[in-house]
């Protein structure tokens, strides 16, 4: 159970440029639309929803070697970062932080860094996402976001435009993937090449969820205790449950393992910050499957 009375903060990033499709620009209002304001609400958080970032549109965005729609990219993780960093003289915005997020974890993440310092990072996605501008095979920027956060990638990525204000804030050290089924030969590379701790789906296969996610937190609480960072790219649910992302990968995480992670790591009882869909983002503040009430909770009498 949760130690203290959650606060939720809700920022709407309705930006598609880091892929391909059309769609996902829709996705904040329609996970409001599906009432998570009122459902994180009812299940005790205190919610403030800081609306939809506003993003500028570059006329020039030109190619970058293959790479696609930097400009926009670099400049609308840069609001998310701001969005998501304290203010002068202001606390930070809340505890937790939701961050419905389809292709800004650099701007989340880098924010939730400067707010808390040192932090670790859990990357729920069939994808690694870590191939760098010279690896991508598609020039796609939503493959690319953890070679920008890395300490150990600085060298290996050049700096595109609007993308100069990115400092690497994560150590690979303190990086976990679940989930991975479809790994780009460069980007397995950099994985074992800076030891990156993945469990894949043969690892949830082999293990189950549940040893996954203690393992996950052993290995990220080692020496010090830091917040986590939830990165939760809806793939890594089988396309059979989220059939509506762009990038299905069959022989993913079931619904039940999907929720066990969220479930898990707010037990944890350690700040999240997370960019994902309804369900998921209740797990991630509270909501258990076994049920909940209020801790004041006074059975009606007859
Ligand atoms: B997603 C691929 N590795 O770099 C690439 O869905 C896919 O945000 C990236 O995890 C998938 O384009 C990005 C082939
Ligand atoms: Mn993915
Ligand atoms: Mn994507
Ligand atoms: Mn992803």
């Amino acid at each position: 159970h949760h130690p203290h009375r959650p606060s939720v903060g809700l920022i709407g990033a309705p930006f598609c440029k880091g892929q391909p499709r059309g769609g996902v620009e829709g996705g904040p209002d329609l996970i409001r639309g599906a009432r998570l304001v009122e459902r994180l609400q009812a299940g005790g958080c205190a919610v403030k929803d800081y609306g939809n970032l506003q993003f500028e549109e570059f006329a020039d965005d030109e190619p970058v070697g293959v790479v696609k729609n930097a400009k926009a990219v670099g400049s609308a993780n840069q609001s998310c970062r701001r969005r998501c960093t304290p203010k002068e003289g202001r606390t930070h915005l809340c505890d937790h932080v939701a961050v419905s997020v389809l292709s800004l974890a650099i701007g989340s993440i880098h924010g939730h860094a400067a707010a808390v310092g040192e932090l670790s990072v859990v990357w729920v996605d069939a994808h690694a996402d870590i191939n760098t501008p010279m690896t991508t095979e598609t020039g796609n920027l939503h493959g690319q976001p953890m070679s920008f956060l890395l300490r150990e990638l600085r060298s290996k990525t050049p700096t595109l435009p609007n993308f100069s204000w990115i400092k690497p804030c994560v150590s690979a050290k303190n990086l976990v993937y679940i989930g991975l089924r479809d790994v780009d030969p460069a980007e397995h590379f950099i994985l074992k090449l800076l030891g990156v701790k993945a469990f894949s789906m043969t690892e949830v296969d082999q293990l189950g969820i549940s040893r996954v996610m203690e393992q996950t937190c052993d290995y990220l609480c080692d020496k010090v205790q830091k917040p986590i960072h939830l990165s939760y790219d809806v793939d890594a649910v089988d396309p059979s449950v989220t059939p509506a992302t762009g990038t299905p990968v069959i022989g993913g995480l079931t619904y039940r393992e999907g929720l066990y992670v969220t479930e898990y790591l707010c037990q944890t009882g350690d700040p999240v910050h997370v960019g994902t869909a309804v369900d998921l983002l209740l797990g991630c503040f509270g909501r258990q499957r076994e049920g909940n009430h209020a801790p004041d909770y006074q059975l009606p009498l007859p």
